[in-house]
């Protein structure tokens, strides 16, 4: 996979020299390129920004820089025979990156990154692109970062240890939380490892039991522990076949029930009434 990246800030991206996505890159997994955007500006400043039309606050980054940078980084991606881009464009506004998006972004050959700074980039930008190839505009979440770089760390990481060879072992991302098909999208629970005692704590006895089934309920029953406490909207989304007899035994435990009128509205699961979670 081929990865470009265009920022004002090529040294934000050097985490991509280290770790999980350093290693890909240096087992030939991942081709990755940073660009200055400052490199396609002609005037004395250097300047990559102007006032928005309309009025209001900040600055908007200009059309001519973000269009000369991509045209070049399309030329020499062509050239190189990286196959066919698609455009992610990392913004508070744009559909949240999840699993899933990973996923399908990981199937692709090769991605150009556009953070911004300031107030984002011209629309015609995007547009004009948008006419080439697939734009996938990207949140990370609901808080505001003061430019894209970061989402780019994120992404590519999340992109990278999906790519066959990254990580050492391909069952290492079967039973990921969010995983497509994971355990019904619940959250992981907690793992352990030696010494069995550390000050004064033992592990889960059930851990040393060597009973395969046990583990395994054990483990379930932890993910649902964690997803009612963490991420009750998870379980409130699954559907009424979602849990078999003894998920739901733990869920009754929890302090959740299936929804009588689950299919009117569509959330299945509830936490009972009245029921001290
Ligand atoms: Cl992708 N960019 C910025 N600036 N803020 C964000 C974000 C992206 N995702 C969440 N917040």
């Amino acid at each position: 996979m081929r990865l470009d990246v265009v920022t004002i800030f090529p040294e934000y991206l050097e985490p991509l020299n280290v770790s999980l996505v350093g290693k890909a890159r240096a087992r030939g997994r991942l081709d990755v390129h940073v660009h200055d955007l400052r490199q396609w500006t002609y005037d004395r400043h250097n300047t990559v920004d102007d006032t928005p039309y309309g009025g209001g606050p900040g600055m908007v980054m200009k059309t001519e820089p973000w269009g000369d940078a991509l045209d070049s980084v399309l030329a020499d991606g062509y050239e190189a025979g990286a196959g066919e881009p698609a455009l992610i464009v990392p913004t508070p506004s744009g559909r949240p990156f999840t699993q899933d998006v990973a996923v399908q972004l990981s199937e692709r050959p090769w991605l150009i990154f556009t953070p911004a700074r300031y107030e984002g980039i011209d629309r015609r930008v995007v547009d004009e692109y948008a006419t080439r190839m697939p734009v996938n505009e990207v949140s990370i979440g609901d808080y505001v970062l003061a430019g894209g770089e970061a989402a780019v760390l994120v992404v590519t990481e999340a992109v990278a240890r999906l790519l066959p060879g990254v990580l050492g072992n391909a069952e290492s991302h079967r039973d990921d939380s969010f995983a497509p098909g994971a355990m019904a999208n619940l959250l992981e629970g907690p793992v352990y490892t030696k010494p069995p005692a550390w000050r004064g704590r033992d592990i889960p006895d059930v851990l040393l039991s060597g009973h395969h089934g046990k583990i395994a309920r054990w483990r379930r029953d932890e993910a649902l522990r964690r997803t009612t406490a963490n991420r009750p909207d998870l379980i409130e989304r699954c559907g009424p076949e979602a849990f078999d007899k003894k998920d739901r035994e733990m869920l009754s435990i929890l302090g959740w029930e299936p929804d009588p009128e689950g299919a009117l509205h569509g959330r299945f699961w509830r936490r009972t009434p009245g029921v001290e979670q």
